[in-house]
């Protein structure tokens, strides 16, 4: 359904039949809530978050394009995040996701005034899908639509904010003994250690040629959040800790305990599009009982 939140910002709400849910922004394309379905809330947002264009909002799913991070000319993350996409109601056939009954598809163009900062014309479709099992699926299909035969790239992420009860008790399983690029250090690159990662301090690393999954564990929730990815190479692992977080004005001080963000994403090599050609980018997120889930 679609609403009007208290913050006077169109949002659309996806119940799934068994109970889960997700809310979704049409400013941004932003999916803020994913619920269990016994009506947990499994994506961090801040206390704080800003529902103020042109601020991104703190928290849920911001979508990073055609930019990732300072990489280029544009805005941080680029221009996604803070635009109001429409919803799309002539979508081209989304073969992925037939299984979803609760989805709604959304569709983003430039404007003039992005024309000027980024000089190419794309029609950029997401859908956010609920499956069955509760899952959130989201889908971008990114066409270049440049009428002057130019190709266009870009680097991308689904920056996705988990909530966790308490970050140091959390470890993730998939990408130790990866190269990664270190923004706390340059973006130089290193090599992770050999086993699951764990944090006690600010981190902010680019994974490289990552695995299709990445499990991230809550060891007090006794909860697995499983990120599978189909398209996205990288893997950004990011935690702001005490002293960014407090120098953030839409993130509370202590929140930096209750978060990670685990991105999915395209950066080392950006993605070229001929005019014409489409990418796909796709993420599924879970979340299962950790018993089931080391090692699967
Ligand atoms: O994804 C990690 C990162 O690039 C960090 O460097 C930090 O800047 C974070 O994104 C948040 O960026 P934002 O523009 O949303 O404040």
């Amino acid at each position: 359904d679609l609403c009007k939140s208290i913050n006077g910002l169109d949002k659309v709400l996806l119940r799934e039949s068994r109970g889960s849910s997700a809310e979704v922004y049409l400013y941004g394309g932003h999916v803020t809530s994913w619920k269990s379905d016994h009506g947990e809330e499994l994506l961090f947002l801040s206390s704080k978050a800003i529902f103020k264009p042109p601020k991104a909002i703190r928290g849920g799913i911001p979508i990073c394009f055609p930019q990732f991070g300072g990489l280029g000319t544009l805005d941080q993350h680029g221009f996604a995040r803070n635009r109001f996409w429409n919803i799309d109601d002539d979508p081209p056939p989304f073969p992925t996701n037939t299984l979803s009954k609760a989805f709604v598809d959304l569709i983003l163009k430039p404007s003039e005034e992005d024309m000027k900062s980024w000089p190419h014309s794309f029609e950029y479709r997401l859908r956010i899908a609920l499956g069955p099992g509760g899952d959130l699926m989201l889908t971008s299909r990114i066409r270049n639509t440049n009428s002057d035969g130019k190709p266009f790239s870009f680097t991308f992420a689904y920056h996705t904010y988990f909530s966790v009860s308490d970050i140091s008790e959390v470890r993730v399983e998939g990408l130790e003994t990866l190269d990664y690029l270190d923004n706390l250090q340059n973006k130089e690159r290193f090599t992770e250690q050999g086993d699951a990662l764990t944090f006690e301090s600010e981190v902010d690393k680019i994974y490289l040629s990552t695995p299709t999954k990445i499990a991230i564990i809550d060891h007090e929730k006794k909860r697995t959040f499983v990120v599978r990815k189909d398209g996205l190479p990288d893997a950004v692992v990011w935690n702001p800790w005490d002293k960014k977080a407090k120098a953030m004005a839409d993130f509370g001080d202590d929140e930096y305990k209750h978060m990670l963000c685990v991105e999915a994403a395209a950066i080392e090599k950006p993605i070229t599009l001929k005019p014409g050609e489409e990418w796909k980018g796709r993420l599924e997120l879970s979340a299962v009982p950790s018993s089931y889930c080391s090692g699967q």
